[in-house]
């Protein structure tokens, strides 16, 4: 898809040659692209300490193909758009743990390699990222983090599981990629890239906190960082809600009143009516606006509903009076992926945090789970999973840069979390350093890495950038490698709300603590008609 034309807003993709300078000098005019030959002969040849190649495969690209063998909760099939090396290994990390990953090593290689990150708990290759990542000419790995499926019950009396899960395995992916390119291609990678949301923001940041030399490139969105805290708070959120009952107590059409509700109340805070609430943290919801009365029975708020509606929106504090977590955001959908908080069970990869890896206990069911659970897996720090060092001196030293993104809707992680590790990483570093090597983008309206209803494609995930220009305007990924490679720091990016194939809205997102703020008398749909201001 070289050419885009999507409702009344055409447009003309650039020469993606100009923004992979490597394309056509990484395999050099005499070097021959690897065959499809090379690619089984390499990885029956492949002998790496602690490594078993499962199989090699060569795919001709577009292929559509099933992944036999994988746990029922990953994906059962994925799609290699481009023409690549398919090369499936087990690493054994220790003598009881192992990673399982994928090597997709393109034909036409940029020189780049980079390491996709995971989800959750899991435990499932991401495939849709190998994908993104291969075809924009990247050599990239991802793995299953070191156990399969999205459940925490690997990480029984697992200790090394736990640790692949926490750094071990993306540090080992970093390791195998850059090895791997120099037996296949010859050569050794030019930049080392990472790219993952959620879990994978984490693991971002984990390896700029801890691994400063594994990339050149972080892009880090919805990190999970200070781990313990945010399933904690994530487990509290729903135990106010009735878990582990599976009764909620503000059911989910109740719930979705109250969404509506809370933009009715803080959409204009902003000044401007799109059903967006730009800085969630300037809204104080007041849920008594929807208590039940005489002439208002149906879709209302008893006066105990109003009151876990207030406790949603306060930040957690821990036993010893501290903050723990930042608060639920207005305007964080209540629908969608809310429901794994507010459902009246546990939330999920809280109750199997605390169940197998805190607790490790397969009774546990999670009725008194609270602010000492939250102490006892603070005290734990299971693998040393929090990513909450915010000393990023050694990372920025070796030029290393990072680019998180955060959705100002995002019902799983709040982006005040993100906010409040940025601004502690100022306190450490000071400011004009930080804007050096990280930047934050906050992105109004939208949900977690992607989804709800402010612009939120900018290419940050495979599945974000279809319909969108290949430039490093509207593409994260590409103005990362702008910044690391040509030095050029994003000072925005523009997002694209697409809606049935159709481009709806396009918006200027800015580094935080900016903010995009729109011009006078211009239409918010556009993205020309906002600005970032300091
Ligand atoms: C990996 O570890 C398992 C279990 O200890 C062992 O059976 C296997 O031979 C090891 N594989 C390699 C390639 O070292
Ligand atoms: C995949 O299909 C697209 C669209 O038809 C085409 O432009 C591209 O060249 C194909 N890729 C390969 C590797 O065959
Ligand atoms: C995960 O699944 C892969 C592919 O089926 C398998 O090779 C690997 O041994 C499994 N890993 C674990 C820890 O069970
Ligand atoms: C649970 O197991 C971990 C090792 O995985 C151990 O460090 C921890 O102390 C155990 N917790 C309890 C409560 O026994
Ligand atoms: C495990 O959890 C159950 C349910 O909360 C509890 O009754 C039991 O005492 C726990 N076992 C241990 C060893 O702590
Ligand atoms: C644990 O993480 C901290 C903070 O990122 C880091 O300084 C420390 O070296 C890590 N410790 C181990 C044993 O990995
Ligand atoms: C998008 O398309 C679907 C299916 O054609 C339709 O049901 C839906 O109303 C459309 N949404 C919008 C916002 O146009
Ligand atoms: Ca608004």
């Amino acid at each position: 898809m070289d050419f885009l034309q999507l409702s009344n807003i055409t447009f003309a993709m650039v020469n993606p040659i100009r923004l992979l300078p490597f394309l056509p000098l990484a395999l050099g005019a005499s070097t021959a692209k690897p065959t499809a030959d090379h690619c089984t002969s390499f990885g029956a040849s492949l002998n790496l300490p602690n490594t078993k190649v499962l199989h090699t495969t060569h795919l001709p690209g577009n292929q559509t193909f099933s992944l036999p063998g994988a746990d029922s909760t990953c994906d059962q099939s994925t799609t290699a758009a481009a023409s690549l090396c398919r090369l499936s290994l087990v690493v054994n990390t220790t003598t009881s743990s192992q990673v399982q990953m994928e090597l997709w090593l393109p034909d036409d290689w940029s020189g780049r390699t980079s390491v996709v990150g995971n989800g959750g708990l899991n435990g499932c290759i991401d495939y849709a990222n190998l994908n993104y990542l291969s075809s924009y000419n990247f050599a990239v790995v991802g793995s299953n983090n070191g156990h399969n499926g999205t459940g925490g019950a690997p990480f029984l009396n697992a200790p090394e599981v736990i640790t692949d899960f926490a750094w071990r395995a993306i540090h080992t992916e970093s390791d195998m990629v850059k090895e791997i390119v120099k037996r296949y291609y010859g050569k050794k990678q030019k930049k080392a890239y990472y790219v993952g949301c959620s879990t994978g923001g984490r693991q971002g940041f984990k390896s700029a906190q801890d691994f400063p030399e594994d990339f050149d490139g972080i892009l880090a969105g919805a990190p999970a960082f200070d781990f313990n805290h945010l399933l904690g708070w994530s487990g509290i959120l729903s135990r106010y809600n009735g878990a582990p009952s599976g009764k909620p107590i503000i059911g989910k059409e109740l719930l979705a009143e109250v969404g509506k509700d809370i933009i009715s109340q803080c959409d204009m805070i902003d000044g401007v009516k799109d059903g967006i609430i730009d800085h969630p943290d300037q809204c104080i919801y007041r849920p008594e606006a929807m208590l039940c009365s005489e002439t208002k029975k149906d879709l209302c708020l008893t006066p105990q509903q109003a009151e876990v509606i207030r406790r949603i929106f306060e930040p957690i504090y821990g036993m010893d009076g501290k903050l723990l977590y930042p608060r639920y955001e207005p305007g964080a959908d209540f629908g969608g992926y809310a429901t794994m908080t507010f459902s009246g069970d546990l939330f999920q990869y809280a109750l199997d945090w605390a169940k197998y890896v805190v607790y490790n206990n397969t009774s546990y069911t999670g009725s008194d789970y609270g602010l000492q659970t939250i102490a006892a897996a603070d005290a734990l720090n299971p693998g040393n999973i929090s990513t909450w060092k915010q000393d990023l001196s050694a990372f920025s030293t070796r030029g290393g840069k990072v680019i998180s993104y955060h959705g100002r809707a995002d019902p799983l992680i709040p982006s005040g979390n993100s906010a409040r590790y940025y601004d502690g990483v100022v306190r450490t570093m000071g400011q004009s350093k930080v804007s050096e090597f990280y930047r934050l983008f906050m992105a109004p309206g939208m949900g977690h890495c992607g989804g709800g209803v402010g612009a939120d494609m900018f290419g940050q995930i495979g599945r974000l950038q279809t319909g969108i220009p290949k430039d490093k305007e509207h593409n994260i990924l590409l103005a990362l490698i702008d910044w690391v490679e040509n030095g050029k720091a994003p000072e925005q990016i523009t997002g694209t709300k697409i809606v049935n194939e159709t481009v709806e809205a396009q918006r200027v997102h800015c580094p935080y603590p900016g903010k995009s703020v729109l011009l006078k008398g211009g239409d918010w749909r556009k993205a020309g008609s906002w600005k970032c201001v300091a």
